[in-house]
């Protein structure tokens, strides 16, 4: 059987250390026969991210800090140069303040929530904008979001307000790409342990409580995402557009 993703040219943005969610993904599509672009987002991570990708097979890696329109811009002229057409993007990037996530939300700085909103909800704006014009062929565009979008949950604070606004952002991109066949949605995953999840004050309680309550009664596992992703990613989500799905073992559904 050919494998899913075969021919097809995908940009994983987000990928910190091994333990990132994007690395999940991009394991997951390359499996499945994906040829594979990868963002690191300065010298920082550069060589992890590069120790990473050349685990996979004819990955390109490029440079792009989300927040300089120019790096995206170069970007998608070196995406053009090197694979012609684009087929999917995933989009696992966020970042605030560690202050911001602890305490009261009452408390969030305006230049705390700016940042906070620029790097987590506007990026995929930014960087949709100038690649799907590289998708003549179709595509699948997803972000990772989480619960505290919909529900007030402890330190979550401001991202919990990023991630209602990257959301929102799916829906309108979705409605204004769908025209070229080109898909949005998101991804709202359970907790996981990851370099992000450690700036959320308490996180590891959040996580035992998932743990317990989950209609799974376990938390999430990063190939649960990776997967979902794949799914996304293929002509198996076709029909799919605009939405959310939650990879978080049920924990969403639960009340009392
Ligand atoms: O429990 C979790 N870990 C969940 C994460 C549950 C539900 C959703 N998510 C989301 C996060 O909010 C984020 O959107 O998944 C996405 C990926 O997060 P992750 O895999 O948990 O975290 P991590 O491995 O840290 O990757 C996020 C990366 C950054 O890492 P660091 O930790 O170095 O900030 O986002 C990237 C960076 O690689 N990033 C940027 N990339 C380009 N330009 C920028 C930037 N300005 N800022 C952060």
């Amino acid at each position: 059987m050919e494998s899913m993703l075969t021919g097809k040219n995908i940009l994983i943005m987000g990928v910190a250390n091994e333990r990132s969610i994007a690395w999940a993904i991009a394991q997951s599509l390359a499996g499945q026969g994906a040829r594979l672009a990868f963002t690191y987002e300065n010298e920082r991570v550069e060589e992890r991210v590069r120790k990473l990708a050349e685990k996979i097979p004819d990955a390109v890696i490029l440079p792009c800090n989300v927040t300089v329109d120019e790096e995206i811009d170069s970007l998608a002229a070196a995406l053009k140069e090197r694979f012609g057409v684009l087929h999917g993007l995933v989009h696992s990037i966020a970042f605030a303040k560690s202050e911001e996530l602890e305490g009261h939300y009452v408390n969030t700085s305006r230049a705390g929530f700016a940042l906070a909103h620029d790097i987590s909800a506007y990026s995929l704006v930014a960087v949709a904008q100038r690649m799907y014009p590289l998708m003549t062929e179709g595509g699948s565009i997803m972000t990772m979001t989480y619960l505290g979008s919909v529900r007030a949950i402890r330190n979550y604070n401001v991202m919990g307000v990023a991630k209602a606004a990257l959301e929102a952002s799916v829906r309108y991109l979705a409605n204004d790409l769908g025209q070229y066949n080109i898909r949005v949605n998101g991804v709202s995953a359970g907790p996981i342990r990851t370099l992000a999840a450690k700036g959320i004050k308490d996180f590891n309680s959040i996580l035992h409580t998932v743990e317990e309550k989950a209609p799974l009664r376990r938390g999430t596992d990063p190939a649960e995402v990776a997967d979902t992703a794949l799914f996304l990613m293929s002509s198996m989500s076709r029909g799919v557009t605009g939405g959310v799905i939650y990879v978080d073992s049920g924990y969403n559904i639960i009340g009392v």
